[in-house]
């Protein structure tokens, strides 16, 4: 049994990591930020375990990471802390700089001081590689961020690097490519449509409104993604890895496939502001479709969705960390849909 020590524990990989830790029997410090609500919905079915606790921490905070540290005496660290939607970091750059960035560095400092054998994961992700060309993105791939985001996480990311290379401590950057699941953050493409379509099929909604839809994604299940985690820290070989399906689709792609999930063929219409999603069959399932009917536009463009950069195209190649661990996801992109469909259509 080892004490694990999670920043971002409330958040959708939080959630699922800490349950994994807990099926391995580990004890696990859940941290989570002051808020005005309840921000521990995710973390619901666990909140009463014996072996886990739910502690104040704030990474924008010098003193509060360093007692957490110093206290708890971890034998890991995951820092999955984040501000971690792409878009919103352009609005909010210096504040994404101070969590993303600066507040890594805040947790690389503490363990440095307190205690140089903990294990130290770091949250990295495909943004860091821009997705300007046509390439599948493995370890040797360049970087080129495109948003605050990716620079702040470019940033932690060498940091992370840097303190294994300066004071031989052990720390893991996990190179993640997108992973979602019915857990993730409601402004989220893929969750963002999955509820949209659920709103459809109540009624509540003609459509759904989205930014840029020929977007590329490598998208995985976070439950997949967070044994890859808990995997990769009990690796005994620290350095930098990708996780990656190895799979692309594109937004409109996501969009087929959750509008099939229910028995709706779409068919795309018009080009770039003006393009447009319209209902053209309607076949039998599980699902009651009679609010929807056939010709209505059910997805449609707001350029306010549109970054001021976009990364096109991330594609992963997780080659080395598969050899090294044995590690591939179980989740294919159709059950992952489907999952997302049904738990948002049920709600
Ligand atoms: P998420 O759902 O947005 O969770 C982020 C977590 O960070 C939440 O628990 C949030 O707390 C917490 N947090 C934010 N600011 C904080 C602060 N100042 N101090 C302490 N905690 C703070 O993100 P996720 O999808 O689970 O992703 C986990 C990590 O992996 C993030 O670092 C993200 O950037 C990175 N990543 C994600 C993906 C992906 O596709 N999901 C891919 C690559 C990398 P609240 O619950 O209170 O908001
Ligand atoms: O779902 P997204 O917001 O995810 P994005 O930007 O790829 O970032 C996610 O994955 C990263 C890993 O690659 C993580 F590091 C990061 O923390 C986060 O979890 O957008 C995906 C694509 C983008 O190209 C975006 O422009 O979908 C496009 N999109 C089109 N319409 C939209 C929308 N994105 C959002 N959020 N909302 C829209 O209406």
């Amino acid at each position: 049994m080892s004490k694990y020590l999670i920043f971002g524990a409330t958040g959708q990989d939080g959630s699922y990591l800490a349950e994994l830790l807990l099926s391995h029997r580990h004890e696990v410090f859940c941290i989570k930020r002051r808020s005005s609500s309840i921000n521990t919905m995710r973390l619901d079915g666990i909140i009463n375990h014996p072996s886990i606790k739910i502690l104040h921490g704030d990474v924008t905070d010098t003193a509060s990471v360093m007692q957490l540290i110093s206290q708890i005496k971890p034998d890991f660290v995951l820092n999955l802390a984040a501000q971690s939607h792409v878009g919103v970091s352009f609005n909010e750059p210096e504040y994404t700089a101070q969590v993303d960035a600066i507040g890594t560095l805040r947790i690389l400092e503490s363990i440095r001081l307190f205690n140089r054998n903990i294990v130290f994961y770091q949250a990295s992700t495909s943004e860091l590689f821009g997705g300007l060309d046509d390439k599948i993105l493995d370890e040797n791939s360049s970087f080129n961020p495109r948003s605050p985001y990716a620079a702040a996480k470019l940033y932690a990311y060498q940091l992370t690097k840097m303190y294994r290379e300066a004071y031989s401590l052990q720390t893991f950057n996990g190179i993640l490519f997108n992973h979602e699941s019915p857990r993730r953050g409601e402004n989220f493409v893929t969750r963002k449509i999955t509820m949209g379509l659920s709103n459809i099929l109540k009624g509540k909604f003609k459509s759904i409104k989205l930014g840029n839809l020929d977007a590329l994604r490598d998208w995985g299940h976070a439950k997949d993604y967070c044994e890859a985690m808990y995997q990769m820290v009990n690796l005994n070989k620290p350095g930098d890895y990708i996780v990656a399906t190895g799979e692309c689709y594109s937004v409109r792609d996501f969009l087929n496939t959750a509008f099939q999930e229910v028995g709706i063929k779409l068919k795309f219409v018009g080009s770039g502001v003006l393009e447009q999603a319209i209902v053209m069959e309607k076949s039998k399932t599980d699902y009651n479709t009679e609010n929807v009917a056939i010709n209505q536009v059910v997805v449609e463009i707001d350029p306010i969705f549109f970054r001021p950069l976009d990364v096109p195209k991330l594609q992963g190649n997780s080659q080395k960390f598969r050899e090294l661990s044995g590690w591939s996801p179980k989740i294919t992109f159709r059950e992952l849909v489907a999952e997302m469909v049904k738990y948002d259509v049920a709600f």
